[in-house]
């Protein structure tokens, strides 16, 4: 039963995320701009150079921590899955009591990991609201014993490190009075009622974007989520119902640098496929977002965390088909991140603090098809080679690449003593050491003389 109610719920959640992620792309991925002063026109130069941004799920839900009634398999989902009231899930928010929330240290793992912006729930399909929104009760300021805004702490926190804070927002809403059931996911609602007006409901959402728009700071990302609502509407449906393109004009006219996904409805700024990579390259601008374990919100009993080596491989794959890595961690109750998610986001830094040049403001691989060793990505005249599987022979081999090259060398290491490359029909072939530098992913700079000629 529980394999196949999770497997119904789950099944949902990623047909509709796999569906929207497909059918909308965003802008056409442009090559990272050069630093330039921000305008609308390159708005999206800090999100290409950034390639790597931490997920962060946190709400009401985090209270069962995925359990409940002897079943373990929850997650942010837990009020839909357990068909729970609003009234009774109510009773969690006000056991809800972060006491151990310190924005700042959650802050100091994402920078360590080389993650350069956040996406933090604002409000997830419970409708519980993260912040001190003047719009509803139901929020964590006054609705837990806390009576503190995280988005606000967490606000300061990113402005001080240089990290661009970006809030997630759920589109549909099983609190609101004004968000009609019949929209919802499964047509599930916590208190439905019969004179629900979707109409009163976008000017709610209006509100409250106005509110994360105005009260925070700078905000990168309006990262919209519409989790399967709306089931057999297409798109440009709900994006009439929802009003769309007039939430957008309102996200321009207060912040006209904050981008926009493409889970309203409209395509916006950039396409969002949800717990996989692309198979090649894309031809406009993406984020791949997905789970560190098996949920999104924090459940105490999933232990099954990606290693280091399969996030780290996942970044650089992604990277080389011009794509970011939104990578999820779901906080406990108590306000802290689990040690084990801790744990995997610093051995990534560790590598980063080595190779994040051949991530950072990096494009898509010039090539048509990516070598069996690994993954390229390019910046500046200059090719990465990630080396995933170090040649045994010494001798590393990129076919189908016809430039001349001026120079290679390890990028590890603070020399960057050349290394041999010889030109011939099969491609370019550069003499590594024996040794990998890195047993994950070993990164070979090749410096090129003007532009890369490739099969
Ligand atoms: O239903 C949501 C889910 O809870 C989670 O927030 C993911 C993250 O992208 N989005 C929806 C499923 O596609």
């Amino acid at each position: 039963m529980n394999f196949l109610r999770q497997a119904f719920f789950q099944g949902s959640r990623f047909v509709c995320a796999v569906a929207m992620s497909l059918a909308l792309g965003g802008r056409p991925a442009l090559a990272a701009e050069a630093a330039a002063p921000m305008s609308p026109e390159n708005k999206m130069a800090w999100f290409d150079a950034a390639r790597f941004g931490m997920f962060i799920h946190w709400g009401v839900y985090s209270v069962p921590a995925g359990e409940w009634q002897g079943q373990t398999w929850y997650g942010e989902w837990f009020q839909l899955e357990t068909r729970m009231p609003a009234a009774k899930y109510a009773g969690f928010a006000a056991q809800f009591n972060p006491v151990q929330f310190d924005a700042n240290a959650w802050v100091k793992v994402a920078k360590s990991a080389g993650v350069k912006y956040i996406v933090i729930t604002s409000k997830h399909h419970d409708g519980f609201c993260m912040f001190d929104t003047k719009l509803t009760g139901y929020n964590i300021v006054l609705a837990t014993p806390w009576h503190r805004d995280p988005l606000k702490e967490l606000a300061a926190a990113c402005q001080a490190a240089g990290i661009k804070l970006c809030f997630y927002y759920s589109v549909p809403d099983w609190h609101s009075p004004d968000f009609p059931a019949k929209y919802s996911q499964h047509k599930f609602h916590g208190d439905p009622q019969a004179d629900a007006d979707l109409e009163k409901y976008v000017t709610y959402v209006k509100g409250q974007i106005r509110e994360l728009l105005t009260n925070y700071g700078p905000v990168g990302i309006l990262w919209f989520d519409d989790g399967g609502s709306f089931e057999g509407l297409d798109h440009a449906q709900v994006a009439r119902l929802m009003h769309a393109q007039e939430i957008i004009d309102e996200i321009h006219q207060l912040q006209p640098q904050c981008l926009v996904n493409n889970r309203l409805g409209l395509p916006a700024d950039y396409g969002t496929p949800e717990q996989f990579i692309p198979g090649g390259k894309q031809s406009s601008a993406f984020e791949v977002c997905m789970t560190l374990n098996d949920h999104w919100g924090y459940n105490k009993n999933d232990h099954k965390w990606k290693p280091a080596k399969t996030v780290i491989q996942n970044l650089v794959d992604i990277a080389s088909k011009g794509g970011n890595y939104l990578l999820n961690v779901g906080p406990t109750a108590e306000g802290t991140l689990p040690p084990e998610a801790v744990q995997i986001f610093g051995e990534v830094g560790a590598w980063m603090k080595v190779n994040s040049p051949a991530i950072y403001g990096t494009s898509a691989s010039p090539l048509k098809t990516q070598p069996a060793w690994g993954r390229i990505t390019a910046k500046d005249g200059k090719l990465f080679l990630h080396v995933f599987d170090w040649p045994k022979d010494g001798r590393l081999v990129v076919p189908g690449l016809k430039t001349k090259i001026a120079k290679a060398h390890l990028l590890a290491g603070w020399w960057h003593k050349g290394l041999p490359v010889t030109h011939g029909a099969d491609g370019v072939t550069i003499m590594v050491p024996a040794e990998a530098p890195d047993k994950i992913s070993s990164t070979v700079v090749l410096e090129i003389k003007g532009a890369i000629e490739a099969e």
